[in-house]
């Protein structure tokens, strides 16, 4: 996604689909994992869509879907060319959208010419003639949605699938429209939140990345000198430095040759705030590096699950956090909207919220009034000696991320929606009565206090202060080869067509206005995205323009290793016969500081001669994430509390295996789970299906002992992780979960 239009998120949202006549869900579950979404898809499906699940295992979706496909997983690329070929000699696609807002796509037909039907079918397991029907009802239902989530992304190519999907649906002309769009179903509660503040390794909050100009931006909004933040770092260069991510941490700790990446020092200390740990690939290797380090502690509710699979006995931490409950604040929606989240309860016991902790750490690490600095400058404004958490901070965030739109938004503005639900449509967002010219939430970009917030981004047929855009120019005006990559569209309301991002340079000629001294002296050097002053961006609303430009959309990513995405198999493929014609890509070094393996894995045996079955995972109904909460919870516990493996008879016959038996499964790193076999229909005879939410059992050792008195989970299981096979995104660096092989032997 982020590649493709330069932002990340679902383009549309969940009521907006109700408008759809045909939905496609690729890589996703939403009957189990997002179930009151699931209801607007029911919805539309009431009212006439068509709805095709394509999935490796027969989901709950798949059961609600029209058409299930089974897919071989990892394939997605493949399944995608075969329809746009398909879309493309059948002349299926949107000529004059293409012609007017799209870039590259010519390069995208060609490529589509290297994937014939019958490959298609060889590759991913999918009959030809199924290809051709998927393709025509898809381009022929006007509009139709797209839908995807991890079956897609945790691959090795899962940057190539995110990118293969809008790429798909702008060819169908079906981005920016009522009832179409990408939507991508975010994972935790807040998690688009979580990354719109920058919990990402690579970017500062905003999507705005590391760059000098970005730590400048931020230091102005948080009042700190630039130079104090420097020092902060061992130099400029680790400053401006993707860091370690979730998946590669560990080679931080562990491998010398990877020291080299990160300043030549080994990783001494780890802090977990709101992540189980156990649920990222290797966790044999995340259990060597928490015995390792000198320092680990835990933020958490409950007892982390790695807390009880660690060796180590001293400088292990368990601070315990307030739960969403008994605290309050801002968090985003799946669609980019905002809600605010009023405290139900006083923190028990001796637990904290979370900015309580942190506060206390940064005033241990010596820098709390640099980390408190901006919350007091806007309580100062406001005549107050305490700022007001969380509402100073909800201005803080407003004031500095402009460059997804958050300025339009206040913490007065969000508790006004949320006190105010039955005023707005459910399936539109739009208020209505006093909340009227406003939508629930204010999905962002939200420009100003005046505009309403975006529902479905890249609308260009609309005004901009009806939520309108174009696509961001955000790769420059011309692409390397020359052609221009402005829109000649002009949004309705106003006479500037295609234009790049408003900046204090060029807001002049681009809107035809002229700026007064004074104006000019406050955004000099500025754009619509840094500043402090909102002129920019007002002007440009005036003109009927969005800030962020006029632009199209662009297929080829000139700087990436796969310009346009291709298929690549697995590292640990099903189809070895494959590999020599969609070899995976080469080795990486420094990718999130560590150097990961591709080529060499994928070459380094034949995988499948000793780990014959393919390994999906995913999740359960009841149960979340690692399951450190849900399996707390004695009735959801009671629902599944047992980790298995889901086998199909025909396979588990042949390895002596009956349904219930406990089997080892065993995993290309060559670790092992003892789990219980489940016969199941739902997987094809070559695979097996494993859920992700368990943990507590380790390579058959029961850890419930290690559990501190009264914090006993109900449930424990062994962990997916500790076998799913050593593979990353090559541009994520998320692990390669979806699909892996395994081996499976009575226990
Ligand atoms: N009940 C519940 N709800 C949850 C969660 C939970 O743990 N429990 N977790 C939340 C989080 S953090 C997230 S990120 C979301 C995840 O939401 P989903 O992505 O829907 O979750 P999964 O079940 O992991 O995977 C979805 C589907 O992808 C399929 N799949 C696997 N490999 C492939 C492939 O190569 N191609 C295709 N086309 N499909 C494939 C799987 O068989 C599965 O049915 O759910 C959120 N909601
Ligand atoms: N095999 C396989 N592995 C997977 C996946 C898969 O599909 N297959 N999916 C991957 C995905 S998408 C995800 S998101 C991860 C799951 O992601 P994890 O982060 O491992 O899952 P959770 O169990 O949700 O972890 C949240 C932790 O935060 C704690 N917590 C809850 N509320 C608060 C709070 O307010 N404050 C603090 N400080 N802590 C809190 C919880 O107690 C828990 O320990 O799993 C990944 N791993
Ligand atoms: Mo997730």
């Amino acid at each position: 996604m982020a590649n493709t239009f330069g932002y990340g998120g679902m383009t549309n949202h969940l009521g907006d689909m109700q408008f759809s006549k045909f939905i496609l869900i690729i890589g996703a579950n939403p009957a189990v994992n997002h179930p009151v979404g699931m209801v607007h898809i029911l919805r539309a499906k009431e009212a006439g869509a068509h709805i095709v699940c394509v999935d490796p295992h027969f989901s709950k979706t798949a059961a609600k879907a029209d058409e299930y496909v089974r897919i071989r997983s990892g394939t997605d690329v493949a399944f995608v060319y075969g329809m746009l070929n398909y879309i493309y000699t059948q002349k299926l696609y949107d000529e004059k959208y293409l012609k007017e807002r799209v870039y590259g796509y010519e390069e995208i037909f060609r490529e589509a010419q290297k994937y014939p039907l019958d490959e298609v079918a060889n590759i991913t397991g999918i009959p030809v003639d199924t290809i051709k029907k998927v393709a025509r009802e898809m381009a022929q239902a006007k509009p139709a949605s797209l839908i995807w989530n991890q079956g897609l992304t945790q691959h090795t190519v899962g940057t190539n699938n995110t990118r293969i999907m809008p790429i798909l649906q702008l060819v169908l002309g079906n981005i920016g429209k009522n009832g179409g769009g990408v939507n991508i179903l975010r994972g935790h509660d807040n998690v688009q939140g979580a990354s719109d503040m920058g919990n990402l390794s690579d970017s500062l909050p905003g999507y705005y990345g590391l760059g000098e100009g970005s730590w400048k931006h931020f230091c102005t909004h948080w009042d700190v000198d630039y130079e104090w933040m420097q020092k902060r770092f061992a130099s400029k260069e680790m400053m401006q430095k993707t860091g370690y991510a979730l998946s590669t941490w560990r080679f931080g700790v562990l491998d010398e040759e990877n020291f080299a990446n990160n300043d030549n020092t080994p990783i001494k200390a780890l802090v977990v705030i709101g992540n189980g740990i156990s649920t990222t690939s290797l966790l044999d290797k995340t259990k060597a590096a928490l015995d390792k380090l000198d320092l680990v502690v835990f933020i958490d509710p409950y007892v982390n699950d790695v807390a009880v699979i660690t060796d180590r006995t001293d400088n292990l931490f368990l601070l315990p956090a307030a739960s969403q409950m008994e605290s309050s604040g801002s968090v985003a929606a799946t669609n980019r909207g905002y809600q605010w989240r009023y405290q139900v309860m006083k923190p028990m016991f001796e637990c904290r919220e979370d900015h309580e902790i942190l506060f206390d750490l940064a005033q241990r690490l010596g820098f709390k009034e640099e980390f408190q600095k901006s919350l007091y400058n806007i309580a100062k404004k406001e005549g107050r000696k305490e700022f007001i958490w969380p509402d100073d901070a909800t201005t803080e965030m407003a004031q500095s991320i402009r460059s997804i739109g958050l300025q339009g938004m206040s913490a007065k503005r969000l508790k006004e929606h949320c006190d105010n639900w039955h005023m707005f449509d459910k399936v539109t967002l739009a208020g209505m009565g006093p909340m009227k010219n406003q939508y629930y939430g204010l999905p962002w970009p939200c420009w100003s206090e005046k505009h309403p917030g975006t529902p479905v981004m890249y609308n260009d047929s609309i005004p901009v202060m009806q939520g309108g855009m174009g696509f961001r120019v955000n790769w420059g005006v011309k692409a390397p080869d020359g052609t221009n990559l402005l829109s000649p569209r002009k949004l309705p309301n106003s006479k500037i067509a295609g234009h790049p991002a408003i900046t204090s340079d060029n807001i002049e000629e681009v809107l035809g206005i002229k700026l007064t001294e004074k104006e000019k002296a406050s955004v000099k050097g500025t754009s619509f995205s840094t500043g402090t002053t909102n002129i920019l961006v007002e002007k440009s609303l005036q003109a009927g323009v969005c800030p962020y430009g006029n632009g199209k959309a662009r297929m080829i990513v000139w700087d990436w290793y796969d310009k346009i995405p291709i298929h690549r198999e697995p590292l640990h493929s099903y189809r070895p016969d494959l590999i020599q014609k969609y070899p995976t890509f080469p080795d990486k070094k420094n990718n999130f500081r560590a150097n990961l393996k591709y080529i060499s894995r994928q070459k380094e045996k034949d995988w499948k001669k000793e780990y014959p079955l393919n390994m999906l995972t995913g999740r359960l109904v009841a149960h979340m994430g690692t399951g450190t909460e849900t399996r707390s919870a004695k009735y959801l516990a009671e629902i599944y509390h047992e980790m298995f493996v889901e086998i199909h008879p025909n396979t588990a016959l042949n390895l002596n295996i009956n349904d219930g038996d406990d089997v080892w499964v065993y995993g290309t790193s060559g670790t092992k789970i003892l789990v219980k076999a489940k016969y199941s229909y739902r997987v094809d005879e070559g695979s097996v299906f494993l859920p992700q939410n368990f943990s507590g059992i380790y390579e058959g050792k029961n850890l419930i002992d290690r559990y501190p008195e009264g914090t006993r989970p109900y449930a424990i299981g062994e962990a997916a992780s500790m076998i799913t096979s050593y593979g990353f995104d090559y541009n994520t660096a998320c692990p390669e979960t979806k699909c892996g092989l395994c081996r499976i032997e009575k226990a």
